[in-house]
């Protein structure tokens, strides 16, 4: 019997991109990403890394349209990468990796990857479009903001009022971060989008309201969206051209909007964490059945980040009291508790280094530092912003 110990990636086959192995200690790290194809068809590109033991023969892989459901297999022998062609655009798929020895005996899946098959994913802060995420601050004082790319890169951009709130998103599509703000008083949504350098404004929600902007409609793009904690409704703007707007009660006072693509399908799921009882209520937009889950309380600081790289965003807290953040992994029963940055520090968990594996970090407002946590090893301090600064990935 031949287990698998590696990694499992799904990659879009247009991008060259560095892969690094990502195999850690009792945990399978995974990465998914999709490719954006013709109308009628899309490929998923899969990678994995080779089981450190060795002593396989091949590798099957085993895929479908529902979690954990898998309808069709392929034998790929011994390679270690695959791509799933004659996909059906628009759909979510599911996809595990499972190694076989020379008597034919398959060995354990691997942790189940998920893409939507020709809708690209959406990198927190990838402003540059190179599937990294870009450390970047919004300055209230003088309404601009400071991106710094991976590249190497300074973007300058004067966007926003010192009241606004930022909230960026890839709300045209393009695969690059454009910069947002809302402006609470008027519910004023300005957006500039970086493929045709235009800016939008749009009026959607005032008054109490927390923006709350995400891809509900799953079409790639980012969508307008509030949540009204005096009634638990969140409105939101889809950005399919002609789809209605929708309006759904999710939640109530005092709960904080932590909408996310929790089951991997490529939308993302209305979601509340509520501090008094460290429950997370999520609407899953799959099967639009919803689960509460009980994983933090009063004090922590939802950080919700795909911590494990398999294209399901991870459940976490970070906690100022003890500096410590709680994540629940999606792809298992595993959870950690990582010490990591303290009591005034602002958490930005983000892709820092392209991996597609979310990496844990906060931003020092007292240092203008940014202490990043690989999740592939290593650490590193970057300063950049300081005191008054708004981190602003989204
Ligand atoms: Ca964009
Ligand atoms: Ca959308
Ligand atoms: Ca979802
Ligand atoms: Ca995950």
């Amino acid at each position: 019997m031949v287990e698998l110990t590696g990694t499992l990636f799904a990659h879009p086959d247009s991008m060259a991109k560095d892969l690094k192995s990502l195999v850690r200690a009792g945990c399978l790290a995974f990465m998914g990403l999709i490719l954006a194809a013709s109308a009628q068809a899309a490929n998923v590109t899969l990678m994995w890394d080779a089981p450190v033991e060795g002593g396989v023969s091949g590798y099957r892989i085993d895929y479908g349209v529902q979690p954990g459901v898998y309808t069709a297999a392929v034998d790929v022998g011994l390679a270690t990468s695959t791509v799933i062609q004659g996909l059906t655009n628009g759909s979510p798929y599911y996809f595990v990796v499972r190694a076989y020895n020379a008597s034919r005996q398959l060995g354990a899946p691997s942790i189940e990857v998920s893409t939507r098959a020709g809708v690209r994913v959406h990198v927190a802060g990838d402003f540059s479009g190179d599937y990294r995420s870009d450390i970047t601050v919004f300055r209230p004082g003088n309404g601009t903001w400071y991106v710094r790319s991976t590249t190497g890169a300074v973007l300058t951009v004067p966007f926003g009022a010192s009241s606004d709130k930022p909230v960026a998103g890839d709300y045209d599509g393009d695969g690059r971060v454009d910069v947002a703000v809302f402006r609470q008083s008027t519910g004023t949504w300005y957006i500039r989008s970086t493929a045709s350098g235009a800016v939008q404004s749009i009026l959607w929600g005032g008054g109490d309201d927390i923006a709350t902007p995400g891809d509900f409609d799953g079409d790639g793009k980012t969508d307008v969206a509030v949540f009204r904690p005096s009634t638990g409704v969140w409105y939101v703007l889809n950005s399919i051209p002609g789809s209605a707007a929708t309006a759904l009660r999710w939640g109530g006072q005092g709960d904080v909007p932590v909408s996310a693509d929790y089951d991997g399908d490529g939308v993302d799921d209305i979601a509340v964490f509520r501090p008094s009882n460290g429950t997370w209520y999520i609407r899953y937009s799959r099967l639009n059945n919803s689960v509460g889950l009980v994983w933090g309380g009063a004090g922590d600081i939802p950080m919700v980040a795909d911590y494990d790289g398999d294209n399901k965003k991870d459940i976490a807290v970070f906690r100022p009291a003890n500096g410590t953040w709680y994540i629940r992994y999606s792809g298992g029963a595993a959870s950690a508790a990582l010490p990591w940055g303290g009591g005034n520090d602002i958490p930005v968990a983000a892709d820092y280094d392209g991996d597609s594996v979310d990496d844990v970090a906060v931003f020092r407002p007292s240092d203008g530092t940014w202490y990043v946590r690989y999740a592939s090893g290593p650490s590193a301090a970057i300063r950049w912003g300081g005191s008054g600064d708004m981190p602003a990935l989204r």
